[in-house]
């Protein structure tokens, strides 16, 4: 069990024992200051606003910012994380449902005309989006058709007091919301907003349909997960999280919603959407409000760990030489994946590179390399491809391809997709022997063992203006 990731609130806790939690002055604006703020302790610091201006809830945000805090989350060492979140998938938890009594996140019950969104210091993000828009809610719901329940983060647009714009990309909540709108049947949705890391991060799982995100949240955990039923249906939320919004997505009903920078960095245009009426909202007694602000190192890292991993489990089912991989930040932790493969056949490397390239839309360019590449770092990757890959040899390109609609370059999707063969090739490996001073396993390590020292005194006398007494 691990007790550092029961709520959002004992990960805090545990961020600020280890000194890893800024605490911020009164009167930050949400509204464009406070995404300026987390952006430039993005990684280092975690960040909570006892009071942003203008509201009386306090705000956190960067809880989840690299990725060794994600792996230190889950309780392992970041090499384990992708096997560990793999593990998880197939062993899922069924969860253990409380009652209200018992649940932190029906502390205070807010139902009807009461209800009050705007109390939230929703934050603005960027210059041109529409609005403040929710963009940490795990959205809860079930599949009217399986009676599983989902669990998926949208973003959501404040409209107004009690209704929220939603985009739904075409994945299992768009499937679940369709097929209930066919009937001509509303969808009952949970949003949970501070919900503890690991149920952040099993929301981003690449699971097949039908497998319940908040198993995985259990499997993550080792044990189940502590829900409870929404007041206004059955759609069951974490019972540890800060604050519960309640509602319904109307069917046939659309409302212009965005534009929002989305995770590209670009601006998505405003459309016809979706949108949620809310019902109620239930929270602790003092909630935190969690904010995973869009394009920060956590929102891309929180997709980009879950899709590393399925990714690496189906590459490996066909190739079964991939030893690992990575959608760098550089890529938003979609468009890029790099591949590292142990020995294989000629030819074979191109082969993974069109099944990579295949595994999901998203995958626009990736990036094949040897064993002896550390894909964590991108330079030795720029190394490897400026030193092994020839254009007329080593590069595929497949044109007409499904892509990402978030994807500007695309024309509504449709793209083209490219893959460089950045292993040596076999037949030449003589012409490709490593420069290495004395070997290269642990890199240094051992030199910074034996010879380096903090020796201060030292500095003082080589640098000191007057010879010591
Ligand atoms: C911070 C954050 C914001 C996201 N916003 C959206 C969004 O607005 N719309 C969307 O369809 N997916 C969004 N996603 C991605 C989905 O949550 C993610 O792909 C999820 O795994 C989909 O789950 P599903 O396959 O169960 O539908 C977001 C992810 C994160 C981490
Ligand atoms: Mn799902």
């Amino acid at each position: 069990m691990l007790a550092h990731v029961e709520s959002l609130r004992a990960w805090l806790r545990h961020l600020h024992e280890t000194r890893r939690l800024m605490v911020l002055q009164d009167g930050v604006s949400p509204k464009f200051e406070v995404g300026e703020v987390v952006s430039a302790f993005q990684g280092d610091h975690a960040v909570i606003f006892p009071k942003p201006a203008g509201f009386d809830v306090p705000m956190v945000a960067g809880v989840l910012g690299n990725r060794r805090w994600i792996a230190e989350a889950a309780g392992v060492e970041p090499h384990e994380l992708l096997a560990r979140v793999a593990e998880t998938i197939e062993a899922p938890i069924p969860w253990h449902e409380v009652d209200t009594g018992s649940a932190p996140t029906r502390e205070v019950v807010i139902e009807g005309p009461d209800v009050d969104l705007t109390t939230l210091p929703v934050p603005t993000r960027s210059e041109r989006d529409a609005g403040p828009f929710i963009d940490s809610g795990l959205v809860g719901a079930i599949d009217l058709d399986t009676g599983t329940q989902n669990l998926s983060i949208q973003r959501l647009q404040l409209f107004s007091r009690n209704r929220l714009g939603i985009l739904m990309l075409p994945r299992d909540l768009a499937a679940i919301f369709s097929r209930a709108e066919s009937q001509g049947r509303e969808l009952p949705v949970t949003i949970s907003i501070g919900a503890d890391p690991l149920t952040e991060l099993s929301s981003q799982a690449v699971a097949g349909r039908g497998q319940q995100e908040l198993e995985i949240a259990g499997a993550l955990h080792g044990r189940p997960l502590e829900v409870v039923k929404a007041i206004t249906s059955d759609v069951r939320v974490p019972a540890n999280c800060e604050i519960t919004i309640e509602g319904r997505i109307r069917p046939y009903r659309r409302a212009l919603e965005g534009p929002f920078g989305e995770f590209s960095r670009y601006y998505q245009p405003r459309a016809l959407r979706p949108y949620i009426e809310v019902d109620a909202v239930t929270t602790r007694r003092n909630p935190l409000y969690r904010t995973i602000l869009s394009y920060s190192a956590e929102h891309l890292l929180l997709g980009g760990v879950m899709r590393e991993s399925t990714l690496l489990q189906r590459l490996k089912v066909v190739f079964p030489e991939a030893l690992d991989l990575r959608l760098p930040l550089g890529g938003s932790c979609r468009y890029l994946a790099i591949a590292k493969i142990g020995p294989h056949h000629p030819g074979a490397a191109k082969n993974c590179l069109l099944t990579l390239l295949g595994l999901h839309n998203d995958i626009k360019q990736a990036v094949v390399v040897d064993d002896d590449v550390d894909i964590d770092d991108e330079e030795e990757v720029h190394w490897a491809v400026t030193t092994r890959f020839q254009a007329d040899r080593d590069l595929v390109v497949a044109s007409n391809t499904l892509g990402s609609p978030i994807d500007p370059s695309t024309d509504e999707g449709v793209g083209a997709k490219l893959g460089l063969d950045a292993t040596v090739p076999i037949k030449r490996r003589s012409r490709f022997v490593v420069a290495f001073s004395t070997g290269r396993d642990d890199r240094g390590a051992r030199e910074i063992a034996r010879f380096g020292s903090d020796r201060e005194a030292a500095i003082e006398e080589l640098l000191g203006e007057s010879p010591p007494a």
